[in-house]
């Protein structure tokens, strides 16, 4: 059975494009897989948060993982924190990485950009995945598109290891999906739909109330030329709209083309917030039963158990491959 690793940041409430790019994939590989499933907090510090808030954001994530429908007994959910692994990895992989791959990492640029000096731990955000994905020999790592970089450098490390080392590391497999594996930010469909982005409307959370997704979907950012086409150079927005569109109804965006051929950009706008409403409904639902709920801390507890349990024969093999320790 193939292991299967992948995590997210407890860094406010999931979006769609966190939903449509990486979760659902979570869902369905887990009856086909051995799934790990992180909410990686210690990520979420290589920026400032709230302690307090960084703390109900956890389980938030944790909550939405089961929402979504990620079953605790076929998959082990836990936080990134309570398996010591993750940081003791993350050295051994830092002293084989080189500032100069770590320097090209787009995320990175994006992140610093405008900042006076950027913490060390956002530099080395991507030798971290490294190490969560490495940690529990993975072999495929669900994700966005916008992680295929990490990826790569993930099985950059594990080669170069492999290589210097003799066999230590399995070298992972990325995997994207077709529809929604980049959702665009509504206001400004040039730049990805990310959860710290200070404009609420430029976001669809999962949580979102029907009266919120709907001002944020009437108000999303289109052309002046009023037709209903996919042409992502020249129609960000529409295909944009589409693409969520396409995810969360299972229609193809050809199918959308058809059924909106002659139609305003309205009439788009409001079916996509009937379609989000109804895809939103019963996470919600199952989101309020789980969140406060002690079945929640129990299945955290466990899941860190189980995980450290597959981490630790792995740091074991990787401390003797490069002579740490006793
Ligand atoms: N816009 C997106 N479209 C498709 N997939 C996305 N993902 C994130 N944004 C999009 C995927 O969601 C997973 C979890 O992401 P994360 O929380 O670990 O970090 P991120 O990629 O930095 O996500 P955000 O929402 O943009 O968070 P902030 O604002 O905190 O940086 C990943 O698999 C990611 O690919």
């Amino acid at each position: 059975m193939k292991r299967v690793f992948s995590g997210v940041q407890p860094t406010g409430n999931l979006h769609i494009g966190n939903y449509l790019g990486a979760l659902k994939q979570f869902v369905t590989l887990q009856d086909d897989a051995e799934c790990i499933y992180c909410v990686v907090d210690m990520h979420s510090i290589t920026v400032p948060q709230d302690p307090k808030l960084l703390k109900d954001h956890i389980k938030d994530i944790a909550a939405l993982y089961m929402a979504v429908g990620i079953d605790p007994k076929k998959a082990i959910i836990f936080v990134q924190s309570d398996v010591p692994g993750h940081a003791e990895l993350n050295w051994i992989l830092t002293c084989n990485a080189y500032t100069g791959e770590l320097s090209r990492m787009t995320q990175f640029k994006q992140k610093a950009q405008g900042r006076e000096s950027a913490p060390a731990g956002l530099f080395c955000y991507p030798v971290l995945m490294a190490a969560d994905i490495l940690l529990y020999d993975t072999d495929i790592v669900p994700v966005g598109n916008d992680q295929k970089q990490h990826i790569e450098l993930t099985r950059d490390l594990a080669i170069r290891i492999n290589n210097k080392y003799g066999e230590t590391f399995v070298v992972p497999e990325g995997r994207f999906v077709k529809s929604g594996a980049r959702v665009m930010a509504l206001d400004d469909p040039t730049s990805k739909m990310s959860k710290s982005a200070p404009n609420e409307m430029s976001r669809i959370s999962l949580l979102d109330e029907p009266s919120k997704i709907k001002k944020a979907i009437m108000r999303a950012t289109t052309d002046s030329e009023g037709v209903i086409r996919y042409d992502i150079e020249n129609k960000p927005g529409v295909s944009n709209l589409l693409s969520i569109y396409s995810a969360f109804s299972g229609k193809t965006v050809e199918e959308l083309e058809a059924q909106y051929q002659g139609q305003g950009y309205g009439n788009l706008k409001k079916d996509l917030v009937e379609v989000t409403v109804n895809a939103l409904a019963p996470i919600q639902e199952r989101f309020k039963e789980i969140r406060y709920s002690d079945e929640l801390v129990n299945v955290l507890k466990d899941g860190a158990e189980r995980a450290n349990a597959i981490a630790e024969p792995v740091m074991k093999r990787v401390k003797e491959r490069f002579g740490l320790g006793l």
